[in-house]
């Protein structure tokens, strides 16, 4: 095995249960977060595999390209980018919410996953070979109340992945956008910033999806045939699905 993946927020939850599988797998690892700690441990973690960290905010253009245009020379042809960094802030509804959370988001999900997007594809199309795997979300298909931003953010991400896979054509770059439901990790917990008890009411009585098990997924779909390019893959735990539509219903008095 002689390949790349780079996985953004590789600190927690979903991106750094990737990073466990793609190592356990053999691949060579370009992690990234804003927690360094974190980066070092897992790094330490892995020691049988060959790491490559980096501590950088997804928000920054400057971190972000200067971190990408100076990888050490056995780390520079990258095969897979996972675009994991993103989170949800509040769930408000627009006309309370906090508009500095909104930036975050937008900050994050959107130009963070676009900052490293543009800085890794010209190599991949001048190889010839990649797949940037986004990681959207079902809150970017389907509204829900408290969605607002957030989910427009993970909107975004599923038209831009639809709209590379037509810059691309013609090239051998894949681009997927894995949108999951409801998963345990860090999220909620970030979500409400930092209220544990609040995060832990979201997962109550339900089996929700597992980061092993979002990593299990991507990397199935990073490993399919060259040939074979899965756009978009929606995936609920059993226990989530849709409701009706919300009617409001005026009352008499
Ligand atoms: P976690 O909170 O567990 O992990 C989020 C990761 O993103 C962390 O490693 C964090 O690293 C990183 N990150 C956040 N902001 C930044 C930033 N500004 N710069 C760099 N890294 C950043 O959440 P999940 O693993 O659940 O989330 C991963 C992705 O999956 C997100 O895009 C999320 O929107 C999406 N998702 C999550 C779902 C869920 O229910 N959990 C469902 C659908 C989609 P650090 O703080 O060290 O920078
Ligand atoms: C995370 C899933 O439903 O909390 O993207 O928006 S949800």
């Amino acid at each position: 095995m002689n390949k790349t993946v780079c996985i953004t927020g590789a600190t927690a939850g979903f991106g750094a249960a990737c990073s466990r599988l793609f190592a356990e797998k053999g691949w060579r690892l370009i992690l990234t977060g804003r927690r360094t700690e974190r980066l070092e441990n897992l790094q330490e973690e892995l020691h049988n595999s060959t790491v490559h960290i980096i501590t950088m905010d997804v928000r920054n253009r400057t971190q972000v390209s200067d971190a990408f245009s100076s990888l050490p020379e056995s780390f520079r042809e990258i095969d897979v980018l996972v675009n994991n960094a993103g989170l949800a802030l509040g769930m408000k509804p627009a006309h309370e919410t906090d508009l500095e959370d909104w930036e975050i988001m937008v900050d994050t999900n959107i130009k963070g996953l676009m900052y490293c997007t543009r800085a890794l594809l010209p190599k991949m199309v001048k190889n010839d070979q990649g797949h940037i795997i986004n990681i959207g979300s079902v809150a970017g298909n389907w509204p829900y109340p408290g969605g607002n931003t957030y989910g427009a953010t993970k909107s975004f991400v599923k038209q831009f992945s639809a709209n590379l896979r037509c810059d691309l054509l013609g090239t051998k770059v894949r681009v997927t956008n894995i949108e999951p439901g409801l998963a345990e990790s860090e999220f909620s917990i970030v979500r409400f910033k930092g209220d544990e008890d609040k995060a832990k009411t979201v997962y109550e009585g339900t089996d929700p999806l597992t980061p092993e098990d979002l990593a299990d997924i991507i990397y199935w779909v990073a490993t399919l045939p060259g040939r074979i390019n899965v756009n978009s893959l929606e995936v609920m735990p059993t226990c989530q699905a849709w409701g009706p539509f919300a009617i409001h219903r005026r009352t008499n008095d």
